[in-house]
């Protein structure tokens, strides 16, 4: 089969001679991958899986059963509008750029690099998950982001092949060669080499962790190179259903979780997860992901931002002065070991303008999940703790905060830490928990069956033929 008829793609690939030439040494080493890290022990199972053929409204999620390695990973962006413009910075208004303008190639580079490096990593740190799946319909979802995550990938090194030439195919090669969790060759951030072993991290990581995708993309969807910014764009709507599947999923264990209370006050008697551990795998994972949008403070973002790079989320609809030259923000630092405020140009600010959007749509998903327990008639409540807290970048970095942001000794953190970030024993538990369930219609006793099923089908539907 020719490449442009194995690769759906919206960018005339059967056209461009050069990208051809690049994909189809790429795509050989992307199967390999992905045979060697994607996910083990079911590769030769039909999935009923949603593959993007196009980007028109009855083209990008079409629904059939199709083996994971033989999955029609495309490279689609969103189609392109006249006359698109710099939407923000010091190129305020200028013709958007087409091509990589020379000054801003070092920092472009580096951001689709860090943004690519995220989707194989993911892939990588849930591979095993498919093993203990609580249903069918659950192991379908796990399938559907990590496919998704793969195309992810497809769609950052489109960008590194078709503007970055030479480095740009250097680049897209070493994303396959570093290895999540790997000391030697590691993914570029953090969370994503921590480990995802358990159901409850799958959750937790598709809600906090990828929605800092959502927050990334958005910002990277504003973008005046056009290229990007239409690619990130398509890459939201897929986005949408890691973060159903993350928030729902989260939602469904805490239901159950608050169910099982009222069978018996300690819910490990009757198979549940305990709300106190689901709080501590909340606080890791909340922490971890707000490193993800780097220093409060950073002459990185400031930069981004002038170069009309990368804007703020839903720069054009929420915002009507766009140039930012002027104004500050205020916020907390440490000085001589106390919290105290520091006022700094906005433009240095904006990690944190984009990290305070994220925190405010977590706290509209507790709050949902809130209600969950209230309506099982158990009080009860979850929170976040504080973005000081368990920080590893950053202005707190370094520092030691309780879960209300105050700040504490080493100490202190060392004696308390058991309280407030899972456990060995936490860890233990929740995968004494995690055992296999693939009959249809069934689902593990520690989560609440969902709401709906996927695309009209029910919650029964053979959604993994094993
Ligand atoms: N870990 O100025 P600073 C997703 C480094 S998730 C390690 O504060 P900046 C997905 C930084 O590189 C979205 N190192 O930060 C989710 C810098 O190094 P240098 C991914 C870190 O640059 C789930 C130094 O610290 N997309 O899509 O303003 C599943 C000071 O940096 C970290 C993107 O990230 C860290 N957490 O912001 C699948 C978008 N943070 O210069 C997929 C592209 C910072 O001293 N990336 N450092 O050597 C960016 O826009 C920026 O690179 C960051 C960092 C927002 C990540
Ligand atoms: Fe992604
Ligand atoms: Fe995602």
């Amino acid at each position: 089969m020719e490449l442009h008829e194995r690769i759906p793609n919206n960018v005339n690939l059967s056209g461009d001679k050069r990208l051809q030439r690049a994909l189809e040494k790429w795509l050989p080493n992307y199967l390999d991958w992905w045979r060697e890290m994607g996910p083990e022990g079911f590769q030769d199972k039909d999935v009923w899986l949603r593959t993007a053929v196009s980007v028109e409204p009855d083209g990008w999620a079409n629904f059939d059963y199709v083996r994971m390695p033989e999955y029609r990973w495309g490279i689609f962006l969103k189609p392109a509008e006249p006359d698109a413009r710099v939407g923000f910075g010091d190129n305020l208004g200028q013709p958007a750029y087409q091509e990589v303008p020379g000054e801003f190639r070092n920092a472009l580079r580096r951001i689709v690099v860090t943004q690519a490096d995220t989707e194989p990593a993911s892939v990588e740190q849930q591979r095993r998950l498919g093993q203990t799946c609580p249903s069918l319909y659950d192991l379908r979802n796990l399938f559907q982001v990590n496919v998704e995550e793969g195309r992810h990938l497809w769609a950052m090194v489109y960008l590194l092949h078709g503007y970055f030439g030479r480095d740009g195919r250097d680049e897209a090669d070493a994303l396959l060669e570093r290895r999540s969790g790997n000391p030697d060759k590691p993914r570029i951030l953090e969370a994503f080499n921590q480990p995802c072993d358990d159901w409850l991290n799958f959750f937790c990581f598709t809600m906090f962790t990828d929605r800092d995708g959502k927050y990334q993309l958005s910002a990277l969807a504003e973008s005046g190179f056009e290229p990007l910014a239409r690619t990130c764009q398509f890459m939201l709507t897929e986005e949408a259903h890691h973060l159903f599947v993350g928030e729902t999923g989260v939602g469904r264990v805490v239901r159950r979780t608050a169910q099982l209370m009222k069978q018996n006050e300690d819910v490990r008697e009757v198979g549940g997860i305990p709300f106190d551990i689901i709080q501590r795998y909340i606080n890791y994972w909340f922490s971890y992901s707000l490193d993800l949008f780097g220093g409060e403070i950073s002459s990185n973002a400031a930069d981004f931002f002038a170069a009309g790079l990368k804007g703020r989320y839903q720069e054009q609809k929420k915002y009507d002065e766009h140039v930012l030259a002027e104004g500050s923000f205020t916020l907390p630092v440490i000085e001589d070991g106390r919290i105290s405020e520091r006022e700094v140009p906005l433009r240095n600010a904006l990690n944190e303008v984009l990290r305070g959007e994220y925190v405010r749509d977590c706290e509209r998903a507790l709050e949902r999940w809130n209600k969950y327990v209230a309506e099982e008639g158990v009080d009860f409540r979850l929170r976040l703790p504080s973005t000081r807290f368990h920080r590893h970048v950053g202005e707190y970095a370094g520092q030691h905060f309780d879960l209300d942001g105050e700040i504490i000794t080493a100490e202190e953190f060392e004696a308390r830490q058991d309280e407030w970030l899972p456990t060995r024993a936490d860890r233990e538990y929740v995968q004494s928990l995690m055992h296999p369930v693939t009959e249809p219609g069934k689902i593990a006793n520690w989560i609440a069956p969902p709401a709906t099923g996927i695309k009209g089908k029910p919650f029964e539907f053979e959604y993994v033929r094993l």
